[in-house]
């Protein structure tokens, strides 16, 4: 007799997200996944770090939303390849769903694919999507004691940004206290402090994002485009 099996649905999603990371690295792709909650300033940053990174490399960008092409526009406004990912009412982008969504670029050539999560500082972190690396993005408005509440969106970040830091001043929000939570969770990735308004921290995330793909060329042995 035939037993039906349901698969948990993680499992599918971490299946899906291996198949991605090979397509990634076949392809010298590297591929980035930027969480935050609602408006914690995560396509704000974006369009401050592509254009320090596009005269070094190819961009890509998938933009996760529950309605609207909002978001892609403001990337598309950067003259990068954008797609927009809707998930009608989902909390989270999937690997699947990433998948569908990578048969609309031409990657043949390499670079970097950065896709912005739905705006969601739970579910989105529970979901890898065959990136290389994560972005947690907190901004200073939401509260100081988020790194302690949402701990798997900064335990498996490989940078944190503080952002809209020109806002401090108005808020009690405590630099010091949640960086010290954050380091308690992930003693590891770098915490910057960003501010779009200012022009502050952009160029940090870049030469980090740089970096990033230069390991891999190093690794692969392939080339940066030059500038
Ligand atoms: N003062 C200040 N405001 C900022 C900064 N960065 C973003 N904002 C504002 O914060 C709001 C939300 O920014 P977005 O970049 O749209 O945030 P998001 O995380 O992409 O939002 P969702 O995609 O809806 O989750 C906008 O009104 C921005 O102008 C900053 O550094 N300082
Ligand atoms: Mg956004």
């Amino acid at each position: 007799m035939n037993i039906p099996i349901v698969r948990r649905v993680l499992e599918k999603n971490n299946a899906a997200a291996a198949e991605n990371r090979a397509l990634f690295d076949s392809l010298d792709v590297r591929c980035v996944n930027i969480l935050g909650g609602a408006g914690s300033g995560k396509t704000a940053l974006l369009e401050a770090v592509i254009p320090l990174i596009k005269p070094r490399a190819a961009v890509f960008v998938f933009e996760g939303d529950l309605a609207t092409t909002r978001d892609a526009q403001r990337i598309a406004a950067l003259v990068v390849p954008v797609v927009q990912l809707l998930t009608d009412g989902g909390g989270h982008l999937t690997a699947p769903h990433v998948r569908r969504a990578v048969v609309r670029l031409d990657l043949a050539g390499g670079g970097l694919l950065l896709i912005e999560n739905v705006g969601n500082p739970v579910c989105p972190a529970n979901f890898d999507l065959g990136e290389h690396a994560r972005i947690a993005v907190l901004s200073v408005t939401e509260g100081d004691d988020k790194p302690a509440k949402y701990p798997l969106l900064f335990q498996r970040a490989d940078l944190i940004a503080l952002t809209k830091c020109d806002l401090l001043t108005h808020t009690d929000f405590d630099i010091e206290r949640a960086s010290r939570d954050a380091r308690r969770i992930n003693p590891t990735a770098p915490i910057v402090q960003m501010s779009m308004r200012r022009g502050d921290g952009p160029a940090r995330v870049a030469a980090w994002l740089i970096d990033m793909i230069r390991s891999n060329e190093r690794r692969t042995n392939t080339k940066l485009i030059h500038a």
